[in-house]
């Protein structure tokens, strides 16, 4: 129970990533070093803010975190807010980010805020906005308006949701975007300003199995099927399709997607990097009609990389029969 007058209770956890790494004496290249109390270290702030619970879960470059992983991670966060934190923050690699925060959106069940956060600087570089991010990640999470909005991408003084954010540059240090959409908040002089009002979200149950595997493939000119035909027989049990502008691919890769279907669940999504896939636009040999009568499924707004958690999940709780209910037009 909390106590009147008390400081909230925040709990942050890090996983590795740029915002953890630092450069050896006379090197400038960088490497995960630094837990989060180092970490928090340069935020002296955060605690007249809060008081911390603080947890080293992970020193990993982000595209070497796994879903096994994340669910450990879950663990751990779900634990911290039943002991009463008001919020909890990771931080994280910005690699692996926009698909980290939806893994962790869609399994999400409280009100409470989790926000995650990173960094385009190592903190051994000049400029290094780890800090600043992470004092905005705090901000954000201790909101009264940051309640019942799942999951949260705080970078660079923007709130992306976790279903929209998108790593669009490689090095830049404004990184992050929601495509078609834009950020749902940002943070001005130490206060978030959300667009939106909190809405309802719904959240998956845990899996009960976690071996299966999830394909990616992305469309491109001249591709043979050689890959494609190879999805069933090499044991995936889904299949993701990053597909050319509105969900489309050749009609060679049609005739082999149609095979899939019966095999396993397939979605088609648009590689473009913003706007939806068409549903009733295209009637040609690999267009959107001519796949969703083959039993395809349209990914409407969701990235392909986003499609490939979701279907992961929904497998893992035998759900995939759910999945049109699932892809947010
Ligand atoms: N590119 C790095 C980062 O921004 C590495 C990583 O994702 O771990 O954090």
């Amino acid at each position: 129970m909390k106590r009147q007058g008390a400081m909230p209770r925040l709990a942050i956890a890090s996983l590795g990533g740029t915002v953890s790494m630092q450069a050896g004496s006379g090197l400038s290249a960088v490497r995960p070093e630094l837990g989060c109390n180092e970490q928090l270290a340069k935020v002296p702030q955060l605690r007249e803010m809060a008081s911390l619970e603080v947890a080293t879960l992970g020193m990993l470059a982000s595209a070497s975190l796994g879903f096994a992983a994340l669910l450990d991670v879950l663990a751990w966060a779900r634990g911290e807010v039943e002991r009463g934190a008001q919020a909890v923050i990771l931080t994280q690699g910005t690699d692996t980010l926009e698909e980290t925060a939806y893994f962790l959106d869609l399994l999400w069940p409280f009100d409470e805020p989790l926000v995650m956060t990173g960094a385009m600087r190592a903190a051994s570089h000049p400029g290094s906005d780890g800090p600043a991010n992470l004092l905005a990640a705090a901000q954000v999470a201790l909101a009264h308006s940051s309640r019942g909005r799942g999951v949260l991408v705080v970078m660079n003084d923007l709130v992306h949701r976790a279903a929209s954010v998108r790593k669009a540059a490689s090095l830049a240090l404004a990184a992050f975007e929601s495509p078609g959409c834009g950020p749902l908040g940002h943070i001005v002089e130490g206060v978030v300003v959300y667009r939106l009002p909190p809405g309802r979200k719904e959240v998956l149950p845990l899996p009960h199995h976690i071996e299966h595997r999830v394909a990616l493939l992305e469309a491109c000119l001249d591709a043979d099927t050689a890959l494609l035909q190879g999805v069933a027989a090499q044991g995936y049990q889904g299949l993701v399709v990053a597909g050319f502008g509105a969900g489309h691919v050749s009609a060679a890769w049609s005739t082999v997607l149609g095979q899939l279907v019966p095999v396993l669940p397939v979605i088609v999504a648009t590689r473009t990097g913003s706007g939806p896939t068409a549903s009733a636009s295209y009637d040609f040999a690999g267009g959107e009609i001519d796949l969703q009568a083959k039993g395809l499924h349209m990914a409407g707004r969701l990235c392909p990389r986003k499609c490939r958690i979701l279907l992961w999940l929904l497998i893992g709780t035998g759900r995939q029969h759910l999945l049109n209910k699932w892809l947010p037009w």
